[in-house]
């Protein structure tokens, strides 16, 4: 579903029963796909303990949901879907630690070979895609007919069709900094710039870059980027320099794209280090021992990362990270600018889903050096 469907279909015109039928049979059909899809992972991931109460939970979740299968539409019917749907999104809040968990279990019971990080790789790029857009759903249904309603707003369930990308920067901003100054006693300033593509000229005073999101997605993206930009920050400049670089970031608007960059000069990442950034076997490292229990690192070891481009991704964006390894890192958010564009983007399990499971990584065919690469070379031509 698109934005606008989420908010129309659910929305104000539409009613309650329409959204009910919906997701009555949508629901099942995005747990039960995921549920398939657990039971493609790697043997020893699927007999760790944490996997099986998330497996459980879906399974009761499931059931939950199939009670309204063939029951009639009455008042009382649709109460109670709203309490199953918080129900669930409750039983569902832990999920990802549990997850996480296994993973770490797998790591510690385990030799994780280049194959089974791939499959779980990919499989929690699709499991957590899954949780954000059930979460979505369940968000739309609650906020437009539970009793979580709020009349004033403008806000069509968690959708503002006017979302203000400035002031979502600045919020993130501010929550970032109270942990950042928490943590290292000072923080990086914030430089915002806007550029409005061709309407900056006419109108100033219309020239706020709005569009069609779900603010809550996007602060959390820029929450986390603001987090890691300001550790980065703190940490390259550990002495007692009271004059920290700020972080600048750029929103723009194109015809297709709204941008979002964050930089930061907090000395950059090697370039052989970037594609861990996004991996979850990666992040899912034992912490290292904290220092002081009451304080808490202000980035990193999570799934912050991941996860961030996965809300980015849901409505057809990105997130991408570049840096010069000494200097200071970029990040770019992009979203999509037109709404009808701005699309769920749902992982479906099919036979190509999973053949990736079964599919072994392939050897490169790329060499470095001229040893034993040549020496193959030579042997098979002879
Ligand atoms: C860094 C590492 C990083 C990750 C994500 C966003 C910003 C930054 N800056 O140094």
């Amino acid at each position: 579903m698109g934005l606008k469907e989420l908010s129309r279909v659910s929305g104000l015109s539409a009613c309650e029963r329409k959204s009910f039928i919906f997701l009555r049979k949508e629901l099942p059909v995005r747990l039960a796909n995921i549920m398939k899809e657990i039971h493609l992972l790697p043997d020893n991931l699927l007999k760790m303990p944490s996997v099986g109460i998330v497996n459980n939970l879906y399974a009761a979740s499931f059931e939950d949901i199939m009670q309204f299968e063939k029951v009639e539409v009455s008042e009382t019917t649709l109460d109670k879907f709203c309490q199953t749907l918080v129900k669930i999104r409750n039983r569902h809040k832990d999920i990802v630690q549990t997850m996480a968990h296994g993973v770490l279990e797998l790591k510690e019971c385990h030799d994780v070979d280049v194959q089974t990080e791939n499959n779980i790789q990919y499989f929690l790029d699709r499991f957590l895609m899954s949780r954000i857009s059930i979460r979505m759903l369940i968000n739309q249904h609650t906020l437009l007919f539970g009793s979580e309603l709020n009349g004033h707003s403008r806000h069509v369930g968690s959708i503002d069709p006017s979302c203000d990308i400035i002031s979502v920067v600045k919020d993130a901003y501010e929550k970032a900094r109270l942990l950042c100054d928490q943590y290292y006693l000072a923080s990086p300033e914030l430089l915002v710039e806007q550029h409005n593509g061709k309407f900056e000229k006419y109108f100033e005073r219309c020239s706020e870059i709005r569009i069609v999101y779900v603010p809550s997605h996007l602060f959390h993206i820029l929450f986390e980027l603001f987090k890691n930009s300001m550790r980065a920050v703190m940490e390259h400049y550990n002495n007692s320099d009271s004059d920290y670089p700020s972080i600048a970031v750029i929103v723009s608007r194109g015809k297709e794209d709204i941008c979002v960059k964050m930089s930061d000069r907090g000395g950059g990442i090697p370039r052989s280090q970037m594609d861990h950034l996004f991996k979850y076997m990666y992040s899912t490292a034992p912490r290292p021992t904290q220092i002081d229990a009451h304080t808490v690192p202000l980035a990193g070891y999570g799934y912050g990362l991941p996860v961030s481009r996965l809300y980015a991704r849901y409505f057809h964006g990105d997130l991408v990270l570049q840096s010069c390894d000494g200097y200071g890192t970029d990040a770019i958010v992009y979203l999509k600018a037109l709404s009808n564009e701005a699309n769920e983007l749902l992982p479906i399990f099919n036979k190509t889903s999973s053949k990736f499971y079964r599919t072994a990584v392939s050897n490169t065919d790329w060499s470095s050096q001229c040893g034993s690469g040549m020496n193959t070379r030579q042997l098979r031509m002879s």
